[in-house]
């Protein structure tokens, strides 16, 4: 994931209206945004299919934006050499739906492609344990997965920051992507307590009261607030034992 910005920006194409697309595509170019974000689901591993590898493909010759892919299928394997013929940079999986995690993280990377993992809200960070040499990023999801235009799930906001120091504490670094209700509101938090990548959706950059640019100019100055902020400490929360 390289590019100038500190903190970039990811839009979710499965926000995006498919009938205006190349309309879209040139106002994401402009913007700058940073790296597309793909939602690949197969109505198992999570109950919706917005959008498949036909998609994928029609729009890779049309824009030299990094693709990321998020995969919630069962058979992540099966994605992974369709994707690198597809020309995608980067890669997540989720921990749940990896029967042989080691494996497929290894698959991505020998593809040629940046492997990241997804942890949802109640997955605990030590999944990270053994595969930390394997990963480039860490995707850390906001909402369970599947849909857009959730509301955030609070206790996954302390794991961006749990995350940053448990990479910290390991020398490892590799950026924090967040995923799920990424608005405007949260953006500042998400960014102080370590994210570096931002999928952007319905509730940011795809927002229906702006224009894309609007929307655009919010999320960048929503980033350089975070950024302004005291990094983000982590708390624990106080749990009263009767
Ligand atoms: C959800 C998916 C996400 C959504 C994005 C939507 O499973 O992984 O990438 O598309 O979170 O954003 P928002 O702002 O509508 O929550
Ligand atoms: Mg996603």
């Amino acid at each position: 994931m390289k590019s100038d910005h500190p903190v970039q920006i990811a839009p979710s194409m499965m926000c995006a209206d498919l009938w205006r697309l190349p309309e879209i595509l040139s106002e994401l170019e402009s913007i700058p945004v940073d790296l597309l974000h793909f939602d690949l689901m197969d109505a198992h591993y999570v109950p919706n299919i917005p959008m498949g590898l036909g998609v994928i493909e029609s729009i890779r010759p049309h824009t030299e934006l990094p693709f990321d892919v998020h995969l919630m299928v069962e058979n992540n394997d099966f994605f992974i050499d369709k994707l690198a013929r597809l020309g995608v940079q980067q890669v997540s999986v989720h921990v749940e739906s990896a029967t042989h995690l080691d494996r497929t993280l290894t698959l991505i990377r020998d593809a040629g492609i940046k492997a990241g993992l997804a942890l949802n809200p109640a997955t605990p960070l030590f999944w990270l344990d053994y595969v930390l040499e394997h990963l480039d990023f860490v995707l850390v999801m906001t909402v369970n997965p599947g849909f857009a235009g959730q509301k955030l799930v609070p206790a996954a906001m302390r794991k961006i920051a749990g995350c940053r120091d448990y990479l910290a504490e390991r020398g490892v670094a590799i950026p924090i992507q967040v995923d799920g209700n990424v608005s405007f509101q949260h953006i500042p938090a998400m960014v102080a307590a370590g994210a570096r990548s931002l999928v952007c959706g319905t509730s940011s950059l795809f927002h229906p009261d702006g224009s894309l640019a609007e929307n655009a100019a919010r999320t960048r100055a929503s980033i350089g607030e975070g950024l302004a902020l005291r990094p983000l400490v982590l708390q624990r929360p106080q749990r009263e034992v009767t």
